[in-house]
């Protein structure tokens, strides 16, 4: 790995970022910030459909022209396909009530769908959207957001770090701390991997962190409060909930998607460099 885009920042406290399971671990624990600021992004919005407001978006992802999403809250969770020029829900299942459904990601057919405090995730079968088993994760703090590179899961906790897990046995093989030159960057929620980065958005914040997958190091961050201005013109978004959530992308086609917790619209945007 290189180091050298990397400084130590002046407030050397508390985690082993970049170094964790590298170094041993000592008293001194040291936090290794980014010596550069990342790049600012704005966005153009190439276009908007149809989303449904009962949609407490936890996971978004695009798959074979369909975009499949999952909702959150206890009670309310929900797995769907969801045609794209219409919003219309075409496929649904409910999770049992017990759980909060969280982010998820599809693999092999399979949906993997995490929830949020049971450390628990389940595995679902595209096509009849029956579950067939679940797993466990016991490292990491609880299930946020899901995407996936070519050998791995990809898990975001509500801290400032990220999982890579095993596609197949689902155990947690590593992870990775986020950082800009100046802070941990904490609450990355709804994950995407677009051209070997990961995005993530931050929960509350409006805002997309484009990370390094080796290094956790933020190299750019979209700036998206523009859209929750945008929403507010056709609905009243409750402050700090009905917020910012849920990134696809279309490889093909190279389309950007985002959402929010019951946005009554989904956005294909454009990310422009500042
Ligand atoms: N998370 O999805 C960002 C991980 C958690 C969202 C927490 C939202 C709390 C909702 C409480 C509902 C009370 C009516
Ligand atoms: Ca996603």
């Amino acid at each position: 790995i290189n180091t050298t885009n990397l400084g130590v920042g002046k407030h050397s406290i508390s985690a082993l970022a970049f170094f964790e399971g590298k170094t041993k671990k000592t008293n001194a624990f040291i936090e290794v910030f980014a010596n550069k600021k990342p790049a600012i992004y704005n966005f153009k919005i190439v276009n908007t459909y149809p989303h449904d407001t009962k949609a407490y978006t936890q996971g978004l992802e695009y798959y074979n022209g369909f975009l499949y999403e999952t909702t959150g809250r206890r009670g309310q969770s929900t797995l769907r396909k969801v045609e794209i020029k219409t919003g219309k829900v075409l496929q649904k299942v409910d999770l049992d009530k017990k759980y909060f459904g969280e982010g998820m990601t599809i693999v092999n057919n399979k949906i993997i769908w995490l929830t949020w405090e049971n450390k628990k995730g389940f595995v679902y079968d595209l096509e009849t959207f029956k579950q067939e088993k679940e797993f466990a994760y016991n490292k990491s703090k609880e299930g946020w957001g899901l995407t996936q590179n070519k050998d791995q899961l990809i898990k975001s906790d509500g801290t400032n770090k990220i999982w890579f897990l095993d596609k197949e046995t689902f155990k947690e093989k590593k992870s990775i701390q986020v950082y800009t030159h100046d802070r941990a960057l904490e609450s990355l929620n709804e994950l995407e991997l677009i051209d070997g980065k990961i995005y993530g958005n931050i929960y509350q914040k409006s805002a997309i962190a484009i990370i390094n997958p080796e290094t956790g190091i933020v190299e750019g961050l979209a700036d998206l409060r523009s859209l929750e201005k945008e929403m507010a013109k056709t609905q009243k978004l409750v402050a700090n909930d009905e917020v910012l959530n849920g990134i696809a992308y279309d490889k093909e086609n190279n389309r950007i998607f985002v959402t929010g917790k019951y946005w009554g619209k989904l956005f294909e945007i454009e990310l422009i460099k500042k």
